[in-house]
Order: C-alpha cells, then structure tokens, then sequence
C-alpha cells in the first residue's frame, strides 16, 4: 500500500518533484514575509508607494495595546505626516440599518469611477462587545473590496470611543499619507460615537429613511445640527414619494437652526444606495460644500480647531492610561479601595494619596 500522500498534482514519481520543492520554497518565503516584523521605515515607505499590505501592517500596530507598538506607532505617525495629501474627509452616520454601508459602496465605487482613491473606515464602539464590525460584516461593500483604488478598514475592537476614535484618527493620516484622497467614516448613529466621527471630518453626513408619517419625531437634536447634509436613503420603488415629502420636511426643520459659522446652510437630498441613484448629487453637494468651506478659509480652521481638541483629547487618555497602569498605582488602588470599603479613609484622601503616588 502507498501511504505516502502526492501533495503536488504535477510530481508523477515517487519522492519530491523540483517545482514541489520550489513552491514550498515560495510558499515558506511568503509566509515569513507575512510574519517578518517590518520596520517603521519600511512600512512608511510601503504606505507612500500605496502598499496596501504595508497600509494595514501599520494600521494593525497603531491598533495594537503593547507599550512596544506604542512607540513604533508614534514614529510611523511622525513619519506619515509630511505625505499625508489634501483629502476630504466625510463622516457618515444613521441608525442601524438605514443603509449606511450600502451607501458607502455606492459613493465609493463612484469615486473610484472619476479617479478617486478612498479609504472606508469604521467608528463602532459596539463592536466591542458583539466582538463584531460593522464593516466586518464580509456580505457588506463586497465590489468596494475588490477595488484597486480603496481601502477598506474595519474598526478597531475592545476598546473603549475614546480609544477607537483617537485609532481611527490615527487611521486617517495613515490613508492620506497612503494616497487616498477622499476617507469615508462610517458609524452608527446611537451613543456617543457620532460626536467623535464629527471632531475628525471635513463634512459630517446624516443618513435618515422617509418614516411613517412623523419624520421629525425621534431624532437627536445633536445629530440634526451636526449634519451638513441629510441623505433620504432607500428612495426607490414605493418609497420615493414619501422621501420627496420627507425632503421638504426636512430642509424646512434645517432651516430653524441658528445658521452655521460656515456660511453653509445644511442640505437634504434624497437617494437609493441599492439602485445607484442620487449618488452623484450627493457628491456634488460635498464637493460645493468644500468650495464654499475653502474659500471661506472655514476648511482648514475647523481641521486647526479638530486638531487642538484631539491634542487635548490624547492626553487625557494617556494621562488616564498610564496612571492605571502603573505598577505601585495598580497595587495602592486595590489597597485604597479595600481601605475605602471599611470606611477608613475618605474616597477623596484616598484618590489625592493615589494621584501623589503618581
Ligand atoms: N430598498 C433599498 N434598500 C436598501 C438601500 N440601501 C440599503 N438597503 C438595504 O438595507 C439593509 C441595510 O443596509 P446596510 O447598508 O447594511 O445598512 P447600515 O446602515 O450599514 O447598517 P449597520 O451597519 O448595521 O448599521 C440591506 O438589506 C440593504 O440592502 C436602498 O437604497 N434601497
Ligand atoms: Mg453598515
């Protein structure tokens, strides 16, 4: 009986065929390669001549929680910064379902049709606890994906918004620096993750569905005046009158807002990611908006302002970070909360004591 298994279709003999030996050669080499810790000035150098493999490495050690990384990241950022290109950074936010994805495809693969190159990054602080993605959602963005000119991002997992968002941030410059003109943010529009999103892009995009009746009711007064557009999604089939009516309602509700430091007036449009229609107008509309934003020299003021927040914002973070992860703090806090439990300390002695420590 021959027990020995052929594992190359093209050996005839018995024993090891040259192009097995060459292809285990190839596949061993591709694997190491894969495995090979790359330097930080390798993997800059990889995202400027639009390695996608590289892109992602990067991303992946920005991501990363070891102090290692931590370091590696900060100089991969330095780096990145002086190629990071004119981009036009879009948020995009709406409830579970309204089409968000569906809409990103969409636009996205327009972009690339006119010769953009877009990076699709996720903000989904829920993910954490479903373990799940937004993006990772693999029947999601499924043409998108196979495009030459995006990038495709999922967000990072087990973190906290905070930590998501300053990640994503990170993300961001990382693309620029990578080529890609235009970033896409998606998040979903519960919680605090829309507010993050909104303090890292240029233009912030509301997706909202025709209800049934009272569109107005049930939405976060914050969202609404965040937004710079709203998209009636779905406007297909049935639909499209009640996103007509809807349209009207809402230009009509934008206009009760105190009016914007930018001179813009929010916009709706309506539009149906699945049938491809309204996509364009929906770029035309950001791209006017940049051109009112630039020449009113609004644009890069607002990135000034986003940048001095998130300086704020990173070390608030570290700060918080490093102070509970220090070792002697680590110890006394345990021993400071026992002491609190049996009341012989007051919660404020004990915090102050803790923060002296430091
Ligand atoms: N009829 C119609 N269906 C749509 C349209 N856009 C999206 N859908 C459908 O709506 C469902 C949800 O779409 P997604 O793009 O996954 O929605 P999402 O907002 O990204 O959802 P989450 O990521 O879960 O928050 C899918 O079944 C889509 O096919 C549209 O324009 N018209
Ligand atoms: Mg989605």
């Amino acid at each position: 009986m021959n027990k020995k298994k052929h594992t190359s279709a093209l050996s005839e003999k018995e024993g090891v065929s040259i192009s097995e030996i060459t292809n285990k050669n190839a596949i061993a080499n591709i694997r190491s390669k894969r495995r090979k810790e790359w330097s930080a000035d390798q993997l800059v150098n990889g995202i400027i001549n639009r390695d996608k493999v590289a892109l992602s490495k990067a991303i992946t050690i920005i991501e990363s929680k070891s102090i290692k990384h931590a370091k590696k990241a900060a100089q991969i950022i330095q780096k990145c910064l002086p190629h990071a290109n004119q981009s036009i950074r879009i948020g995009i936010t709406g409830v579970p379902g309204v089409g968000k994805s569906t809409f990103i495809e969409s636009l996205g693969k327009y972009l690339t049709s006119i010769g953009k190159r877009v990076a699709v990054l996720a903000v989904d602080p829920s993910s954490s606890l479903s373990g799940g993605s937004i993006l990772g959602d693999k029947t999601r963005m499924e043409e998108l994906v196979k495009d030459d000119h995006a990038f495709i991002r999922p967000s990072a997992s087990g973190e906290s918004l905070g930590g998501v968002a300053r990640k994503t941030r990170e993300t961001i410059m990382l693309c620029e620096a990578g080529g890609y003109d235009t970033i896409i943010v998606e998040t979903v529009g519960v919680g605090q993750s829309e507010t993050a999103v909104h303090s890292m892009v240029d233009f912030f995009l509301l997706l909202k569905l025709a209800g049934a009746g009272d569109e107005l009711q049930g939405i976060k007064r914050g969202i609404m005046e965040m937004a710079d557009a709203i998209v009636i999604n779905k406007a297909d089939g049935d639909n499209i009158k009640p996103a007509r009516r809807a349209k009207t309602e809402f230009t009509r509700a934008l206009h009760l807002y105190p009016p914007k430091q930018n001179n813009w007036i929010p916009k709706v449009t309506i539009a149906s990611a699945l049938k491809n229609s309204g996509i364009k107008e929906s770029w035309e509309l950001i791209e006017s908006y940049v051109k009112t934003c630039k020449e009113n020299n609004y644009f890069d003021q607002h990135r000034i302002e986003q940048n001095k927040y998130w300086l704020i914002q990173t070390i608030d973070e570290q700060l918080k970070n490093r102070f509970y992860e220090h070792p002697e703090v680590k110890d006394a806090l345990k021993k400071q909360i026992k002491a609190v439990s049996n009341n012989e300390i007051t919660p404020f002695e004990a915090a102050y004591y803790l923060l002296e420590l430091y």
